[in-house]
């Protein structure tokens, strides 16, 4: 029988839209997106909170085949990529590609059908022929237990989660944490909150972000010449890969930019205790660097406080730190990050001979090959897979990578015609990972941090230990050789 679909996706963010420009360009139209919300957008329609951006410039976070002239912004704020993101569904026609609310929570390799069957929350079954999934790693929020949180009289809830009811003016708030939502959390509430805490645990590296309006005459140049817009775009991405090679192994540009920030701390906080409290004790780039422009400046305001001294528990005022100070709350913004590492997909995916491929990463780590593909699980590819993530660049330009790959997968699985299927053999997965983990091992993710990168083991299953151009040769050709073409059994009726 055939698939109702040649290519199911499932998640309708960045990776979802990239996978499906790519099919609509290959000339693949037999495909349907599954969302699971009401909206497309994936991270940014969660994030609403105050200040969120993101940290990688328009020109380069953006889908190269559809720019936009029009970006306020070097970096856009979250309303305005939401808002690019539907605008490009709509542009490249893929609404009717994409069904909202449905929330794929099983998939299974039939294979008899040499197919995927899915199944929504609903019960609803659509089968396709390969399926995609582009779930993103930073949706699950993490949520430190601690003490005494039950008693807290006052409002929380995490930055993903963020309450559109919550007007924090004339509050007392903590913010929990000091990693990327938090450091644009901080400087947006802080001037109309009454009081600011800022509980942190390890001091982030802040690098320059130099954000800018863009003038009306560059969005005009744009408009007229997209060429000017290209060559930007080709521009901050080539300045992006040479800062990359700080965190794969060139130490002198690493010192370089540890300096760079530390003189950023000095000029930009005036408080020495502060300061102090701001300087981060490990290498640059083993967690994320974060880039902001009024991080810093926000600890001079009289309103705000930066506690490092750890929390021992929630009272029902507010909370207890571990110099038996208690502050005094009316909400708690836990910026306390996501589970990312383990990536413990929410879908229940069965492969070959009932193998489970979220119980098999519990106990191997999360792995594939090129962080796509995985023996066992024909006809499956994970978009951001494992240790596809980066530190240095843009992200989707990754999901390109992974695309230019997946396209000559598909033909591959359509040239094996409909007796046969295609998997990967579990030994080149090995050696791939091998490769993956002996290299970084070398890299600044290496050096002795705790980040969100490494899973429960300690194992980095999230970044990819070299440049975008790197992955971009390895994805570029499709070698048939690493993959067994399976004969399927005879359908029993
Ligand atoms: O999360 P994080 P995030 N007690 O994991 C602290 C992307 N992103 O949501 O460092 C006290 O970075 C934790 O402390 P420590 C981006 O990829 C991008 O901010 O573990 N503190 C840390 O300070 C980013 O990397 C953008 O010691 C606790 C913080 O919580 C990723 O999302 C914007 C704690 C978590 O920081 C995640 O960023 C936003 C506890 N028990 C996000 N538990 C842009 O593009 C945790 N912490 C700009």
């Amino acid at each position: 029988m055939k698939p109702d679909f040649e290519v199911g996706i499932v998640g309708a963010g960045f990776a979802g839209l990239v996978a499906a420009l790519s099919l609509k360009k290959a000339g693949k139209e037999s495909f349907v997106i599954f969302e699971r919300a009401g909206e497309i957008g994936g991270t940014w329609r969660d994030n609403i909170y105050p200040g969120c951006a993101c940290d990688v410039a328009v020109h380069l976070y953006s889908f190269g085949a559809v720019p936009n002239a029009r970006w306020s912004n070097l970096y856009a704020g979250q309303p305005e990529i939401l808002s690019y993101l539907k605008d490009v569904s709509v542009r490249c026609e893929l609404q009717k590609h994409i069904r909202l609310n449905s929330d794929i929570v099983a998939a299974k390799f039939l294979e008899e059908e040499s197919y995927w069957l899915t199944t929504d929350r609903m019960g609803r079954e659509t089968s396709v022929s390969v399926l995609l999934l582009g779930l993103g790693p930073l949706n699950r929020p993490f949520l430190p237990s601690l003490k005494g949180l039950n008693e807290f009289g006052g409002h929380y809830f995490h930055t993903s989660q963020w309450d559109r009811n919550f007007d924090p003016t004339g509050k007392r708030v903590a913010v929990i944490g000091t990693g990327a939502s938090a450091i644009q959390v901080v400087p947006n509430i802080a001037p109309v909150v009454k009081y600011l805490t800022v509980i942190q645990r390890t001091p982030a590296w802040v690098t320059h972000r130099f954000d800018k309006k863009i003038g009306k005459t560059c969005k005009d140049v744009y408009q007229r010449f997209p060429v000017a817009q290209r060559f930007k775009r080709e521009f901050i991405y080539w300045i992006n890969e040479l800062f990359g090679l700080a965190f794969i192994g060139n130490k002198t540009l690493n010192k370089v930019m540890a300096w760079t920030a530390l003189r950023k701390l000095r000029n930009e906080v005036k408080d020495a205790t502060t300061r102090k409290k701001l300087t981060p004790a490990y290498t640059i780039g083993c967690k994320r660097i974060l880039k902001s422009d009024d991080y810093y400046p926000t600890f001079n305001r009289d309103n705000v406080s930066l506690v490092a001294e750890g929390i021992d528990r929630f009272t029902q005022l507010g909370i207890l730190t571990n110099d038996g100070k208690e502050h005094l709350l009316d909400a708690v913004i836990f910026a306390t990050g996501f589970v990312a590492a383990d990536l413990d997909l929410y879908i229940n995916v069965v492969g070959l001979q009932g193998r489970n491929l979220v119980d098999e990463w519990k106990t191997t780590g999360a792995q594939a090959y090129l962080g796509t593909t995985v023996a066992g699980y024909p006809h499956l590819a994970v978009l951001l897979g494992p240790n596809t993530g980066l530190g240095h660049n843009s992200i989707l330009h990754m999901i390109e990578s992974q695309m230019n790959y997946i396209i000559q997968y598909i033909d591959c699985i359509e040239k094996s015609g409909a007796e046969a299927y295609i998997d990967l053999k579990e030994s080149v997965q090995h050696v791939y990972n091998e490769r993956i983990q002996a290299q970084l091992k070398k890299t600044v993710w290496a050096s002795g941090c705790k980040s969100w990168y490494m899973n429960s083991n300690g194992k980095n299953t999230t970044l990819y230990p070299g440049l975008t151009v790197t992955f971009r040769k390895e994805t570029r050709k499709f070698d048939p050789r690493v993959y067994q073409k399976v004969r399927r059994p005879a359908l029993v009726l």
